[in-house]
């Protein structure tokens, strides 16, 4: 059985990261691992204050010399939101310490939506992160995180070539396969990007867009992605596979929509992903 560990917070009510991405990597038949980098009350996002946050950083060194006494090894290393700097650089040691040569890394640079960082965040906090990402397989930003990791203006108008570019720009940074999430060239499709550098090859997966922001369709996407590729999906491959998982969240997430900033009701939909995973 192949083996994820994942280095996200739990945010303990409204639902994202560890909450999504242990059950959603669990239902792809693959053993997820966990370190949790901070305790919060609910997720940070608009519809919820005064949330609470129990910063879990200096467990992450603790927890990785007893795996390293264990001899514990992983065919994929994901991360997910961090809280801060200090986090981030001991994440970017956790992955020198457990890198083989033969596993894969995936950041998902978290860190705002709509053009806008999330509470608590800071262009140092950027910085550091844009340093993990140089370490990293797979990036999967959306266009707001793109734009904070190149520094350059966000846009909600643009074309393939920008979005290219902007890939480009991405595997420029240090990371040979970036990706893109939220890709839209009209109102009636949605989807994503990817683009290999080694092959210099771009893929794009597209469908039916709800013009709606669903709170945590990121980690949602991020999950399936590390599962597909921890499975030997290739890379147009596990573009639909997120895609397809994506929009059928949203879909069944349509009876609340009047609370999009809770969550997305991915969990009708796991069989279906579990099905699809245990195809060949
Ligand atoms: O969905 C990303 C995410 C994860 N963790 C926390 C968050 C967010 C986004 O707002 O606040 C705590």
């Amino acid at each position: 059985m192949k083996r994820v560990v994942t280095i996200q917070d739990i945010s303990c009510f409204g639902k994202c990261s560890l909450t999504v991405a242990l059950p959603i990597i669990s239902a792809m038949g693959i053993e997820t691992a966990v370190i949790p980098t901070a305790v919060l009350s609910t997720h940070t996002g608009s519809g919820f204050s005064g949330y609470t946050f129990r910063d879990l950083t200096s467990d992450i060194p603790d927890i990785s010399r007893h795996w390293q006494t264990l001899g514990v090894q992983f065919d994929a290393m994901y991360t997910g939101y961090l809280g801060s700097i200090e986090q981030v650089q001991i994440v970017s040691d956790f992955f020198d310490t457990f890198s083989t040569g033969s596993n894969f890394k995936v950041v998902d640079p978290v860190l705002g939506d709509a053009g806008k960082l999330y509470a608590g965040f800071t262009t140092d906090f950027v910085r550091e992160m844009r340093r993990l990402c140089r370490k990293a397989d797979y990036i999967i930003p959306n266009m707001t995180e793109a734009s904070f990791l190149l520094d350059i203006p966000y846009t909600e108008d643009y074309d393939q070539a920008y979005v290219e570019d902007v890939l480009r720009r991405l595997a420029d940074l240090g990371c040979p396969t970036p990706l893109l999430t939220g890709v839209h060239f009209d109102n009636v499709s949605q989807g994503a990007a990817a683009y290999d550098s080694a092959s210099d090859t771009f893929c794009y997966s597209f469908g039916e867009s709800f013009d709606r922001t669903v709170h945590g369709t990121g980690d949602i996407f991020a999950s399936v992605f590390t599962g597909a590729v921890a499975l030997g999906r290739e890379l147009s491959r596990a573009l639909d596979m997120c895609v397809g998982f994506t929009h059928d969240c949203i879909e069944a997430t349509i009876p609340e929509f009047d609370r999009t900033w809770y969550g997305t009701c991915f969990e009708t939909c796991l069989g279906k992903l579990a099905a699809q995973c245990a195809e060949k």
